[in-house]
């Protein structure tokens, strides 16, 4: 039993109640300062925890500027500081259901917030992975900006069929911006899933913005009618999909300052939220500036999961 941790759940599931099902993830600073042993750790896990990695102080600026929007759209409980981002009763999320409003809601806060512009694209994280790709850095411009409130986390898959048209060897980087008890939730791996690429082929082959021209459904995705017909999870259930895989779930109380990279391939979701404040983090992605990238999330206003990212095929 991990007798010591709290009821770690996910899609409503406890994760902790043996020693073989969950874990913290292995910390990646010891190899910080050797790139070849960091390349070698990230092959060998499929990830790179890194905490405390970013200054504090520059990814608190980040939280006040969020927090301060999250005010101004009547989303936080006046009784409390804005900064403690507690959400109000019966503030409703909905929106972010639909993968446009979400897209628009994410760009606009991340646009509008310099501070997150320049911590995500400028300085340490951008020489953190020219060191990584020995290449010069393309980002891409959307940036994937979570405020998670009470309720599910997100479910299990990897980023593989969202943005797969570009460079094989595009990393994710999560940020937390607050300190994130298992209880708020944060972002957990499943061990050894980048290697069980054969037993996954078939879904990492999919590309959500792919649809079945001769089924009835295509015309109303064409015209933007309906988003898409597969949302790209594996499994919203973590239990069944781990017992399927093996590997632990791995996860961590985050600290403001961590950063956590992974590949395409990783399988990972996020933790639920079991309390009153928002979970806020981002997911930004990096990639070697020499090889082709998914036109869906460059530009000013990326196209994302859009009418204009729609690709039809026979099925
Ligand atoms: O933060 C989350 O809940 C999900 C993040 C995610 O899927 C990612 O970083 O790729
Ligand atoms: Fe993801």
């Amino acid at each position: 039993m991990n007798a010591t941790l709290p009821r770690i759940l996910a899609h409503g599931y406890e994760l902790n109640a043996t020693e073989d099902s969950f874990g913290e993830l292995r910390r990646s600073d010891d190899v910080m300062t050797d790139m070849a042993a960091l390349r070698g750790r990230f092959a060998e896990d499929g990830y790179l925890y890194v905490p405390g990695f970013l200054d504090r102080a520059e990814v608190h600026t980040v939280r006040e500027h969020v927090a301060e929007t999250l005010a101004q759209k009547g989303l936080l409980d006046p009784a409390y500081p804005v900064i403690d981002m507690v959400k109000k009763e019966g503030a409703d999320m909905g929106f972010l259901a639909d993968p446009w409003h979400a897209m628009e809601y994410m760009n606009s806060i991340a646009k509008q917030n310099k501070a997150m512009q320049r911590l995500l694209y400028t300085g340490r994280i951008i020489r953190l992975f020219e060191g990584f790709f020995e290449d010069k850095v393309r980002h891409f411009d959307f940036t994937w900006v979570r405020t998670m409130g009470k309720g599910f986390g997100t479910d299990s898959h990897c980023d593989n069929v969202y943005m797969s048209r570009g460079s094989s060897r595009l990393c994710t980087l999560w940020v937390p911006y607050g300190d994130i008890s298992y209880e708020i939730g944060g972002l957990m791996i499943l061990e050894g899933s980048h290697r069980q690429d054969q037993v996954l082929k078939n879904y990492l082959n999919r590309d959500v913005d792919k649809y079945c021209e001769n089924r009835p459904e295509a015309e109303k995705i064409k015209s933007g009618e309906i988003p898409w017909t597969w949302g790209g999870v594996l499994s919203s259930n973590p239990c069944t999909l781990r017992a399927n895989l093996g590997g632990r779930w791995l996860s961590a109380e985050y600290r403001m300052g961590d950063i956590l990279i992974f590949g395409m391939k990783t399988v990972h979701a996020s933790l639920d939220n079991q309390t009153p404040y928002f979970r806020l983090s981002t997911d930004s992605r990096y990639q070697p500036a020499s090889d082709p990238i998914d036109e869906r999330w460059i530009g000013e206003h990326p196209v994302g999961h859009g009418r204009g990212a729609k690709k039809p095929m026979i099925c």
